[in-house]
C-alpha cells in the first residue's frame, strides 16, 4: 500500500487482494444487490458532495442556465440498447435531440420512410432486417487533432454494425454490417493519416470485435478455434477497407494522433468461453496495430478472405507477428481483463484500465514505434508506469493540464491522478504523489469523458461521469432506475460534483465538446432528394399499373392535394416534400390503419411505400404541430373497392 492509496475504505481493502478472483467479484456483486434492494444501506458519501451553493462560493461553474440561455457544449451520447444517440447540451444537462440510428423511431418515421429503410437495410420483402440495437461508444471525425464537425460514428453490438452521423444535419446517413464479427464493441476514428502528411484528418474508423467466433461461423463447440477481428472502416465510403485476424478479444479501441497506431484492449487472451476462464490469467494485454503496415500488406495482396466475405484479412497473430521488423501487431501485456484504453491529449501516453486489477498501465506510444523499428528490445519496455488507483477501474479522460481521471467501478469514485507523477511513482520515486483527488459519484460509474478531453484542444473545464446505478437519487418510478449522468467542474485542483441529471436508460459513452466546432443547418436544400416534389403544380397520383405513386407537398395549413385516390390492391409510393422553408416548420404526415407516420422538416422530401389493402377514406393527417390549423391539416386517401 503507498500512500497514493487509502484515501476511502473500499481501498484500504486493496492490499488484501491486489487482484480481484472470482469470489471477490461474486462478494462484490451481492454487495451491490443488497444496496439495492436496502435504499437506506447505500454507500453513505464518505465526504459528502459539495453542493451547488458550494461551487458558487468556490468560483465553480453552475449547471444551472436561466431561460433562454444556451448551452456552450455540445454532448453525443449512445443510447444503449434503444440503438440511438442522444445529443445534450452541457452543462445544462438538457436533452436536446434522439437521432435513431439502428431502431425504428416514431417521431420522426425512422423505419418508416424509404429513405431511412435503405440506410438501416431491409429483407427482400421490403421489411426491416433488424429491428434491435445497442449502441455503446462515439466518437466524431478529427482534423489537426481536433473535432471538424463533420460527423459522428456509433456502434451497434448486437448485429456489427457502424452508424455514421452527417453533423451538419444530425441525422444517420450511413450504416455498415462488418463481416464475420460478433460482438462488435469499441470504435475510434484515426485523427490523420499515418504516411500522407497532407491528409491530417479523419479517413478511416477502427472496430473491434468482442466475441471470438468460429471463422468461417459453424456450429464448433470448442472455443480455443474460434478468432476475433480488428475492422477497418472508410470513414467516406462506409466500406469495410480491410480486418485484421488476431490472439484474443477486442474490447474498446484508441488512436493516436499521428494516424500510426490504433490499439485495443483485450480481457480474453485466455479464449475463454466461460468467464472463470476469461478471468484466469493475471495479465492480458492491450493490442496494437501499426496501420501503415497493414495498409501495405493489403496493397501487397497478403491476405485471405473469409467465407462470403471479399474483405482482405490480414494476419495480425502473436506467431506471424513475432518479428518487430515486419510485424504489424504488438501486444503489450497489460493486468487483468482491462477495460478502456485512452490516448492523452498531450498525444504521448495510451491508458488502460485494470478493472479486475486496481491499476492504470500506462503505454508511450514512442517506444511502441521504437519496437515496430526494433529499437525497443521488449514490447512490455514501452509500459512507463502501472500504479494503482482503486477498485474497479473503467475509463479514463484527461483535462490537457497533465492530469487524467479514471471511474472506479467498484469504489464508486473518480480518482484524479497525475499522468506525470505516476510515471515517476513507477519508476522508483515513492515519494510522487500520483493521486490528487478523489469523489464519491452516485453510483458504480462506467463511462467518463471531459470537455474535449481526447482532443488536442482539451480544456478541463467540465467532466460527466456516466452512473450505471442511480438507486437512491430520484424518485422512484418502478423497477426501472433511470440513470445518473454526473457533472463534475474539474477546473480547480479539487473536482466539485455539479449536477445529477437523470437519463433515461441506457447509455454508454460520450463525447462533450465545444459549441462553435458545429454549424448545424436547419433547413434542407431541396436539391438534396433527387425526389422532391418541387412545387405544389407537381402534385397529383400517377398509375403505372398496379404501382401507383402520389405526389404530395406541404405548405402550412396545408397539403397540397386536398384528397388522392387509389385502389384496393395497388402498390403506392407517397412522396412529400415540405415547402415551408422557415427554421423550426416541420410537418407530420400520418395515415390511419395503414402503419404510415413520419416526419418532413423544412425542405425535407421522405417517402413511403405501402399496400392499399383497406378500401375506404383515410384522413391523412399532420402529426407535428405546425400552425393554428393543425389540426385542420389533412389530406383523405380513399381507397376504390
Ligand atoms: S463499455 Cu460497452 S458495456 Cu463502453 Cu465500458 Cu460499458
Ligand atoms: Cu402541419 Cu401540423
Ligand atoms: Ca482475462
Amino acid at each position: 500500500m503507498n500512500e497514493n492509496t487509502p484515501v476511502s475504505p473500499d481501498t484500504a481493502a486493496m492490499g488484501r487482494r491486489r487482484f480481484i478472483n472470482t469470489a471477490a467479484l461474486a462478494g462484490l456483486a451481492v454487495g451491490v444487490t443488497a444496496c439495492n434492494s436496502k435504499p437506506d444501506s447505500a454507500p453513505a458519501p464518505a465526504a459528502a458532495p459539495a453542493a451547488p451553493a458550494a461551487a458558487h462560493a468556490s468560483g465553480g461553474a453552475s449547471a444551472h442556465l436561466k431561460p433562454g440561455e444556451l448551452d456552450t457544449y455540445y454532448g453525443l451520447w449512445s443510447g444503449g440498447h434503444t440503438g440511438d444517440m442522444r445529443v445534450l447540451g452541457l452543462p445544462s444537462g438538457r436533452e436536446l435531440l434522439r437521432i435513431p440510428c439502428f431502431t425504428p423511431d416514431a417521431l420522426v418515421g425512422w423505419g418508416i420512410t424509404n429513405e431511412s429503410k435503405k440506410i438501416m437495410g431491409t429483407k427482400a420483402d421490403g421489411s426491416l432486417r433488424y429491428t434491435v440495437g445497442d449502441t455503446h461508444h462515439t466518437h466524431a471525425s478529427y482534423k489537426d487533432g481536433n473535432y471538424d464537425g463533420r460527423y459522428a460514428w456509433i456502434n451497434d453490438k448486437i448485429n456489427s454494425r457502424i452508424a455514421r452521423i452527417r453533423l451538419d444535419y444530425f441525422v444517420c446517413d450511413k450504416i455498415t454490417q462488418l463481416p464475420n464479427v460478433q460482438g462488435f464493441h469499441g470504435i475510434f476514428p484515426d485523427k490523420r493519416d499515418p504516411v500522407d502528411p497532407a491528409i491530417n484528418y479523419t479517413t478511416r474508423v477502427f472496430c473491434g470485435g468482442e466475441f471470438s467466433i468460429p471463422l468461417p461461423n459453424a456450429p464448433t463447440e470448442d472455443a480455443s478455434k474460434y478468432q476475433s477481428l480488428f475492422s477497418c472502416v472508410d470513414a467516406e465510403t462506409m466500406e469495410v477497407r480491410w480486418q485484421a485476424m488476431i490472439d484474443g478479444n477486442c474490447d474498446l479501441v484508441a488512436t493516436s494522433f499521428d494516424g500510426k497506431l490504433a490499439a485495443t484492449n483485450q480481457y480474453n487472451t485466455e479464449m475463454g468461453a466461460k468467464y472463470e476462464d476469461m478471468m484466469s490469467a493475471e495479465r492480458d494485454a492491450c493490442l496494437f496495430f501499426n496501420i501503415a503496415r497493414v495498409e501495405a500488406a493489403v496493397k501487397a495482396g497478403k491476405f485471405k478472405t473469409i467465407g462470403n466475405s471479399k474483405v482482405p484479412v490480414v494476419d495480425a497473430t502473436r506467431k506471424a507477428n513475432a518479428d518487430p521488423k515486419t510485424a504489424l501487431s504488438a501486444y503489450v501485456s497489460v493486468p487483468k481483463n482491462p477495460h478502456g484504453v485512452n490516448a492523452s491529449p498531450d498525444t504521448k501516453y495510451f491508458i488502460c484500465a485494470g478493472k479486475l486489477s486496481p491499476t492504470a498501465t500506462v503505454i508511450e506510444l514512442t517506444k511502441v514505434l521504437d519496437w515496430f523499428d526494433g529499437k525497443l528490445e521488449k514490447i512490455d519496455d514501452a509500459i512507463v508506469a502501472e500504479v494503482e488507483l482503486g477498485l474497479g477501474p473503467l475509463h479514463t479522460a484527461f483535462d490537457g493540464r497533465g492530469n487524467a481521471y479514471t471511474t472506479l467501478f467498484l469504489d464508486s469514485q473518480v480518482v484524479k491522478w497525475n499522468v506525470a507523477a505516476a510515471i515517476k511513482f513507477h519508476a522508483g520515486d515513492k515519494t510522487a504523489k500520483y493521486v490528487v483527488d478523489r469523489l464519491d459519484v452516485h453510483y458504480q460509474p462506467g463511462h467518463i469523458n471531459a470537455s474535449q478531453s481526447e482532443t488536442v484542444a482539451a480544456d478541463g473545464k467540465y467532466l460527466a461521469v456516466g452512473c450505471k446505478f442511480s438507486k437512491d437519487r430520484f424518485l422512484p418510478v418502478g423497477p426501472l432506475h433511470a440513470e445518473n449522468e454526473q457533472l463534475i467542474d474539474i477546473s480547480g485542483d479539487k473536482m466539485v460534483l455539479m449536477a445529477d441529471h437523470p437519463v433515461r436508460g441506457e447509455p454508454h459513452d460520450f463525447i462533450i465538446f465545444k459549441r462553435d466546432l458545429l454549424r448545424p443547418k436547419q433547413v434542407y436544400a431541396l436539391d438534396d432528394f433527387p425526389n422532391a416534389v418541387k412545387d405544389p403544380k407537381e402534385s397529383g397520383v400517377f398509375r403505372n399499373g398496379k404501382k401507383v405513386t402520389v405526389k404530395l407537398t406541404s405548405l402550412a395549413p396545408a397539403f397540397s392535394m386536398r384528397e388522392f385516390k387509389v385502389k384496393k390492391g395497388d402498390e403506392v409510393t407517397l412522396i412529400l416534400t415540405n415547402l415551408d422553408k422557415i427554421e423550426d416548420l416541420t410537418h407530420g404526415f400520418a395515415i390511419p390503419n395503414y402503419n404510415v407516420n413520419f416526419i418532413v422538416n423544412p425542405l425535407e422530401t421522405a417517402s413511403v411505400t405501402f399496400m392499399a389493402d383497406q378500401p375506404g377514406v383515410f384522413w391523412c393527417y399532420c402529426t407535428h404541430f405546425c400552425h393554428a390549423l393543425h389540426l385542420e391539416m389533412r389530406t383523405r386517401m380513399i381507397v376504390e373497392a
